[in-house]
């Protein structure tokens, strides 16, 4: 069921404690943390805590929790001082998704160039 955390997820079992993450803040519905393989100075990754496996789903199927992984990415710029920063959700496999759990990558830190690669 939408939702649901989900055995075989990465950042389920990042939220249920089962895999160390360097996690930066976290409110009652999301958490957000360190990327592993950052991209830029400021490489955060924001999620909800409940499954949904992408950001489409998640917008359909929980659309408050959409609204406070958004609201979270800014606090994440505030608490890194980024007066500019790259929010990104990569959704499907040609477009750069590895993980079926929605995340918001908050990029900042350095220039960044549009368009992205
Ligand atoms: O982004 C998935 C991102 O998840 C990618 O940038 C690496 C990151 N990742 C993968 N495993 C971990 C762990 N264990 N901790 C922190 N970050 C992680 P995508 O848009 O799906 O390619």
């Amino acid at each position: 069921m939408a939702g649901e955390a989900q055995d075989d997820c990465l950042f389920c079992k990042i939220v249920a404690g089962q895999i160390p993450a360097t996690i930066v803040r976290e409110t009652e519905t999301t958490v957000a943390f360190r990327d592993i393989n950052p991209q830029a100075p400021t490489h955060i990754l924001v999620i909800p805590k409940a499954h949904h496996q992408d950001a489409a789903a998640l917008a359909a199927e929980a659309p408050q929790l959409a609204a406070d992984v958004l609201r979270e990415t800014q606090a994440v710029a505030d608490d890194e001082k980024l007066e500019s920063y790259r929010t990104v959700f990569n959704t499907g496999s040609g477009a750069g998704q590895t993980v079926w759990h929605a995340h918001a990558h908050v990029l900042g830190g350095r220039g960044l160039e549009w368009p992205p690669g």
